[in-house]
């Protein structure tokens, strides 16, 4: 067998029957080898879906998605897929061509430094230089992807290795990766702590992060908010880690976070962060984040801790193991402020029932609310439409809300929506963008097409880069520069182009059905949805405290 044959096999044998990628010269091996192989490949038309859309199934499924793009020009493609996953802890194992090893760094035909570019956006890279090497090398970008704090791994293959024989003996061999041992048991004794803390307190509030789901501790997280009664607050990434339409779920914290939430984190005396990196977005000014709390944080990557805020009782350990012992460990002693932050958070009912032509955002995320269950996956991209769901759109499962947190990666909800369809084919899946970040790549309308896969997206047209002119008008004196989207092509034309039916909805209670039809059909389906592009996004300015919002809340009255 070939190095590519025994790739394939080593994708098999750790799970894989579906990769994401693009072809190119030095990877005539490896795609040769896929033709008669039971690994499917999805083609995708630009390298950057190819790592979106394995970042997408890997959140949906739990599993390490698989993307593929030749070298040069499709690794450097990958770039910013890779840098999106790894930013939110997403594993993902990408494989790079290279040209042969006698020509590297030669300034060969489409030959770029790979192992260079992705270090500092990477868990680890290889690059093998001899064939017996790729089998323990794929193994190992397996184990260090979906271990610890998951992760990118890139395994950079030069022409030349794919090539060459690999026999059974090689197959076998095992990397030793002296050094790689994540802790996912936490102390006992720091677990003790915590419960003691947690009970001498008398305001407790759990933050949760994507940590949670990506444990799949989300289980746990409800069971020990509810034995404890304390309620959970949310970063971007912990959106689906308790069902926000419970009691206990305070909703999203921060920059975009809801009123009483914020308020509720900077009062609390004791804060229990779970999987959460404590993110600029998350936090605001620093120094004056839960000002009062003891805080204690439970985190797989110890170099999280400490990192952003000053931390008093540190616990390195899996969310969902530490969890778990939480629970046995804690008894039934229930917090009491818990109920005055509950009935704070139901008096804070958003508004959200407009009856206006252009549709309001708001209005626009009732409607998809009601037109879905709790068990469809939505993606979401980056700019106000983002912050819009991630404010108003109540998630109520684990791994259905798939959104760029860390790198704010517009062109991100098309390329994940087709990973998470493909992870759960059965599933509806709804992608939710901005007529900017649609327009970046608006060609995997094709993809969608040749995969018949019955995505439904929803592009939300204020005919503005909407994020960045907000900011433009609150902190630059309203001079709109360059954010003004003219033309807009027309979405309905581009879809059917592409062979995907095209809706638009203009007025306040269609777009419910127009969506619930095009689930029902199963059918690709883009919906223009021009929107109001004068609604401000209510926000804290960044690096201020949390508690200063500005911009007007409209709650119902
Ligand atoms: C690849 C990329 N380029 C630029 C930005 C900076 N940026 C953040 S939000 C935004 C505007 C997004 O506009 P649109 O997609 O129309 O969404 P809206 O904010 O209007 O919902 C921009 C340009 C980014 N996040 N990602």
């Amino acid at each position: 067998m070939n190095g590519s044959d025994a790739l394939l096999k080593k994708l098999k044998e750790n799970g894989t029957d579906i990769v994401f990628g693009y072809p190119g010269g030095v990877l005539l091996p490896l795609y040769d080898s896929l033709y008669d192989c039971d690994i499917k490949h999805i083609l995708v038309r630009h390298e950057q879906a190819a790592a979106h859309a394995a970042d997408g199934y890997a959140r949906t499924s739990g599993k390490t998605g698989v993307c593929i793009a030749t070298s040069g020009p499709g690794a450097t493609n990958l770039v910013t897929g890779i840098a999106t996953a790894q930013m939110d802890s997403s594993p993902v194992v990408a494989l790079t061509g290279q040209v042969g090893t006698p020509i590297i760094g030669t300034d060969a035909f489409q030959e770029v430094d790979t192992i260079s570019i992705t270090m500092p956006i990477t868990k680890a890279n290889f690059q093998p230089r001899k064939s017996k090497d790729l089998p323990e090398i794929i193994d190992a970008a397996y184990h260090i992807a979906g271990t610890g704090r998951k992760g990118v791994v890139v395994v950079d293959l030069p022409k030349d290795v794919l090539e060459a024989d690999v026999n059974e003996d090689d197959m076998k061999k095992v990397m030793k990766l002296e050094g790689y041992k994540p802790t996912t048991k936490a102390n006992i004794k720091q677990i003790k702590k915590a419960i003691e803390t947690i009970k001498n307190s008398e305001k407790p509030i759990i933050l949760a992060g994507g940590g949670v789901i990506l444990s799949d501790a989300a289980g746990e997280l409800f069971e020990f908010a509810k034995l404890s009664n304390i309620a959970v607050a949310t970063s971007l990434m912990g959106k689906g880690s308790i069902p926000e339409d419970h009691e206990l779920s305070l909703g999203l914290l921060g920059m975009h976070g809801l009123e009483s939430t914020n308020n509720a984190v900077t009062d609390c005396d004791c804060l229990i962060a779970i999987g959460c990196r404590f993110s600029d977005r998350t936090t605001g000014k620093v120094s004056e984040f839960a000002p009062n709390a003891t805080k204690i944080h439970i985190d797989i990557d110890p170099a999280e801790i400490g990192k952003n805020v000053p931390i008093d009782i540190p616990i390195v350990g899996d969310a969902k193991i530490t969890l778990r012992s939480l629970i046995e460990e804690y008894g039934d002693e229930a917090a009491n402020w818990t109920s005055e932050v509950v009935e704070k958070r139901k008096a804070y009912v958003p508004k959200m029932n407009f009856n206006t032509v252009p549709l309001k955002p708001q209005e626009v995320i009732k409607e998809i609310m009601e037109a879905i269950t709790p068990t469809t996956i939505v993606s979401t991209d980056v700019g106000q439409n983002q912050m819009w769901m991630a404010h108003y759109y109540k998630t109520r499962n684990p791994r259905t809300f798939l959104s760029s947190g860390g790198l704010g990666t517009m062109g991100y909800s098309l390329p994940a929506a087709i990973g998470a369809q493909i992870a759960k084919p059965d599933e509806n899946v709804l992608a939710i963008c901005g007529d900017g970040g649609f327009q970046m790549v608006s060609q995997e309308l094709a993809t969608i097409h040749e995969y018949d896969l019955p995505i439904v997206t929803c592009v939300l047209n204020n005919r503005y880069l909407g994020m960045v002119a907000q900011w433009q008008v609150l902190y630059y004196d309203e001079r709109i520069s360059q954010t003004k989207l003219a033309p807009t092509p027309d979405f309905v034309k581009l879809a059917e182009s592409y062979g995907v039916r095209g809706e638009r909805v203009e007025n306040p209670g269609e777009l419910k059905e127009t969506i619930h039809e095009a689930l029902k059909s199963r059918e690709a389906t883009v919906i223009d949805i021009p929107i109001d592009p004068n609604e401000l996004l209510p926000m804290v300015p960044p690096g201020e405290k949390i508690t200063k919002i500005v911009g007007e809340y409209k709650v119902e009255e």
